[in-house]
């Protein structure tokens, strides 16, 4: 552990799991009542705006009720005490990396507490219900949607997250599927540039074979033990 220096963190729904908000996929999943199909991609939105608008004012609703657990609160420690260059990416489209503290962090599949405006491309804090046809603040149009990023879309800060990948000593996937491309294959990326691997994750995932250790449990015990294990050989 002593020779590491440069760590990717990936995280997705799984490390909010025990806060509370639901996953994506499998029993109890976020879509089970919805089709994917219906509330995520550019084409759902054209297509009735008011039902993807409504679906993303419930759930950042939602925030004002969990908080960060202890996952994110090891993971905001090991920003905070890590020497080297860190960076926690995120698919999650909570704030609970950031309310524990956690400031190496991107969103890389956007943030429930944004607007993003389709007309301009500014993405503005929103805190409140984002009806259709909200003006935009910027240039006036009624183009701001949730700043989501849909199947389809192309992922924010990609050439960061590869330059980080291209970079690392250690790669770290913590409670995500590995079904959602291109987040599913940083492992692969991080290996073919020479970076030891981790999963975390209540059961083996899609891309499970890739990492070289898995630990299969509850992240909100996985990650604290990780993260003392690794300060103690920093
Ligand atoms: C616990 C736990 C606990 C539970 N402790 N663990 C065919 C082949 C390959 C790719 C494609 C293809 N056709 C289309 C594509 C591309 C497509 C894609 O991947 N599709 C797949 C369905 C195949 N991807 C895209 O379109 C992306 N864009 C893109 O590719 O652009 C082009 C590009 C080209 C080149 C380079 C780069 C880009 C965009 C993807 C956008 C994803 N957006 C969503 C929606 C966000 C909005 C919302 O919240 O509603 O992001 S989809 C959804 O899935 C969300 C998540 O971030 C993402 C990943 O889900 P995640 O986090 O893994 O959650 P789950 O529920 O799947 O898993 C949770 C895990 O936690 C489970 O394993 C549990 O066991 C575990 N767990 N409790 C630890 N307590």
């Amino acid at each position: 552990m002593a020779r590491l220096r440069n760590l990717v963190i990936l995280t997705g729904a799984g490390v909010s799991a025990e806060s509370g908000i639901a996953t994506f996929r499998g029993p109890g999943g976020l879509w089970e009542g919805h089709r994917v199909e219906d509330v995520c991609t550019p084409e759902a939105l054209a297509r009735d705006p008011a039902l993807v608008h409504r679906f993303y004012d419930l759930r950042r609703a939602a925030l004002d009720t969990v908080e960060p657990n202890a996952a994110h609160h090891a993971l905001a420690r090991l920003d905070a005490a890590w020497p080297g260059d860190l960076l926690i990416v995120t698919q999650n489209v909570d704030d609970l990396h950031e309310r524990a503290g956690a400031s190496r962090l991107l969103h890389m599949h956007g943030e429930l507490r944004s607007a993003l405006c389709a007309a301009c491309g500014i993405r503005e804090g929103w805190a409140e219900a984002l009806p259709p046809e909200t003006e935009c603040p910027n240039c006036g149009m009624l183009a701001l949607r949730p700043d989501i990023v849909f199947f389809g879309e192309m992922p924010y800060q990609m050439e960061r997250i590869e330059a980080a990948l291209a970079a690392a000593d250690l790669f770290v996937s913590i409670g995500t599927s590995g079904a959602v491309y291109p987040a599913a294959g940083f492992v692969q990326t991080a290996r073919h540039y020479g970076a030891a691997t981790l999963e975390m994750n209540l059961e083996p995932s899609g891309g499970s074979h890739w990492f070289e250790e898995s630990r299969m449990g509850p992240a909100g015990a996985l990650v604290p033990a990780w993260v003392e294990e690794l300060l103690a050989g920093a």
